[in-house]
């Protein structure tokens, strides 16, 4: 099964992003039957779904898998649902900060991930790893790719399946700051947990994953 990983570049004023070294690091050392290559995706927005497009045209995966760095989140969070719209509370990495502008206009408002999100999330805490279903990707440039994606799914590609996770910050990057880390090793482990439970799980787990708040 051939799998597309993407990370992000830096942004906000850090020098690595944990998204991009742990996908880097699954492509190394893939899970057992998977065919990994990994991709890193500008925080631009609109170029950062140009370059995973070229990317699925190029590798034609079975499944895709996004990710970024969402600091301040304890646990690997698999997302739930992609929102049509942009709303920058910083400029991207070339300046840019849309607000409320839809991704596609015309589009559906939202789509769910088409990857069995609580089975993975199950996966990850399986490795010892913390992780927990999310409601939302926010309005950056992370779920303007996790939308781009589901939309490219939804109109042209329908045997694709994909989705987006959110990694905590690494270590290195919160030594003066109380904001939880996880390690990139431990991050990737918990993304390999997810592509091998995503690759063999067509029908998700019924678990609870909701929020209240
Ligand atoms: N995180 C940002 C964009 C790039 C990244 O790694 C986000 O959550 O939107």
């Amino acid at each position: 099964m051939k799998v597309l990983i993407t990370g992000f570049e830096p942004f906000g004023g850090e020098d690595t992003n944990p998204s991009w070294e742990a996908a880097s690091l699954v492509a190394a050392e893939p899970p057992a039957g998977l065919d990994v290559t990994a991709v890193e995706l500008s925080c631009v927005y609109g170029v950062a779904i140009a370059e995973l497009r070229s990317a699925v045209t190029e590798l034609d995966p079975d499944l895709v898998l996004c990710t970024g760095q969402a600091g301040g989140r304890p646990g690997l969070s698999v997302e739930r649902v992609a929102l049509n719209i942009d709303d920058a509370r910083i400029p991207d990495n070339a300046g840019n900060q849309p607000v409320d502008e839809p991704i596609v206009p015309g589009g559906p408002v939202a789509y769910f991930a088409s990857l069995p999100v609580k089975a993975c999330v199950e996966a990850v805490r399986a490795a010892g790893l913390p992780a927990s279903v999310s409601q939302t990707a926010g309005t950056f440039v992370c779920n303007h790719v996790f939308y781009g994606l589901a939309h490219l799914i939804a109109t042209q590609r329908p045997r694709l399946r994909g989705g987006f996770v959110h990694v905590p910050y690494a270590p290195h990057q919160v030594t003066a700051e109380d904001a939880p880390s996880m390690s990139v090793r431990d991050i990737a482990a918990g993304l390999g947990a997810i592509l091998a439970t995503a690759a063999r799980t067509a029908t998700d787990l019924k678990v609870a994953g909701g929020a209240i708040h």
